[in-house]
């Protein structure tokens, strides 16, 4: 961890707000030899506009769809002067990362730049007023899902699978040693590396300020969100779901989730245990 704090305290995010939480906890575990970019979200707070900035780090505001293009820059100019110790961290959210920025992400990693892209994932575009994005759960309440999402969320992680990460994983607040401990591995790899974190979001979910850490912690306990890394070809899962049955109180936290049917819920269920099916099955092989 870094001496002093590289995100300034009193920033402008809602009360309860997961992902300044992820961004503090990502930045301080870096530390101050970083460049960190993002785009239009929720993050862009952090960087702010003009003269002031949240960072204690040099951070660029980038375009939505082509934050990975701006990292991939940066880390090449970085690479011609020779600083191999500087981090190059993109921070961008579900509609940054799964939607609007795939394209350029999914050029980053294929050209293989040594960069850190962190996925905030609040499953939906929340700066712009709770809009649905790819990485919404099924059944939930968006502006543009009034009655409920009908399509299953973007399985992203399953997709990047096939890219050729340095080092990948999912990560969540409920278990911030596990999360930092998977920056820190990211950062030691060479080349492209992919953090996806769940960022339970009081407010387009929902839910009371201070069940942040609550909702995040059933979501892992459930098997909703399974927390995983792939490094070098391998594939590790790192907390085992508890009980599937916690599924329906993590939803029953959340006003989003007020018009879900109980088909939705089981198939919701259902879709979370042939993804950790098929997890124990990766995890068997040598080399993915
Ligand atoms: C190309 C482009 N399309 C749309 C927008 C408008 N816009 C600004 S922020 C935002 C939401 C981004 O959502 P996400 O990446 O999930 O971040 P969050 O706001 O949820 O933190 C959108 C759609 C934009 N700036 N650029
Ligand atoms: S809308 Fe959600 S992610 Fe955005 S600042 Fe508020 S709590 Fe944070
Ligand atoms: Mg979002």
């Amino acid at each position: 961890m870094s001496k002093v704090d590289l995100l300034s305290k009193g920033m402008t995010t809602c009360e309860g707000c997961p992902m300044e939480l992820i961004a503090r906890a990502v930045v301080n575990t870096l530390g101050s030899d970083t460049v960190t970019m993002t785009p239009p979200s929720c993050a862009a707070i952090l960087t702010g506009s003009g003269d002031e900035t949240g960072w204690g780090i040099p951070s660029i505001q980038t375009m939505l769809m082509s934050l990975p293009a701006y990292a991939s820059g940066v880390s090449e100019a970085l690479k011609i002067q020779g600083k191999s110790n500087v981090n190059v961290m993109g921070f961008a959210g579900d509609g940054g990362t799964f939607d609007i920025g795939l394209q350029s992400l999914s050029g980053a990693i294929e050209r293989g730049h040594k960069a850190i892209f962190i996925c905030y994932n609040n499953e939906a575009y929340m700066n712009t007023g709770n809009q649905r994005s790819s990485a919404t759960t099924m059944g939930a309440w968006t502006k543009t899902t009034p009655t409920g999402k009908k399509e299953s969320s973007k399985n992203i992680d399953f997709m990047l699978l096939h890219q050729p990460l340095a080092y990948q994983a999912t990560a969540s607040i409920a278990n911030m040693k596990d999360l930092k401990r998977k920056v820190e591995k990211a950062s030691k790899a060479d080349g492209t590396s992919f953090i996806h974190v769940h960022a339970p979001c009081n407010t387009g979910w929902k839910f009371p300020a201070d069940k942040t850490i609550s909702v995040a912690k059933l979501a892992v306990q459930s098997g909703l969100w399974l927390l995983w890394e792939k490094e070098n070809g391998k594939i590790n899962v790192n907390q085992r779901p508890k009980d599937w049955n916690l599924a329906k109180d993590y939803m029953k936290l959340q006003g989003r989730f007020s018009k879900i049917t109980d088909s939705q819920v089981d198939e919701i269920i259902e879709q979370a245990k042939q993804r950790y099916r098929v997890l124990l099955k990766l995890e068997e092989l040598e080399c993915l």
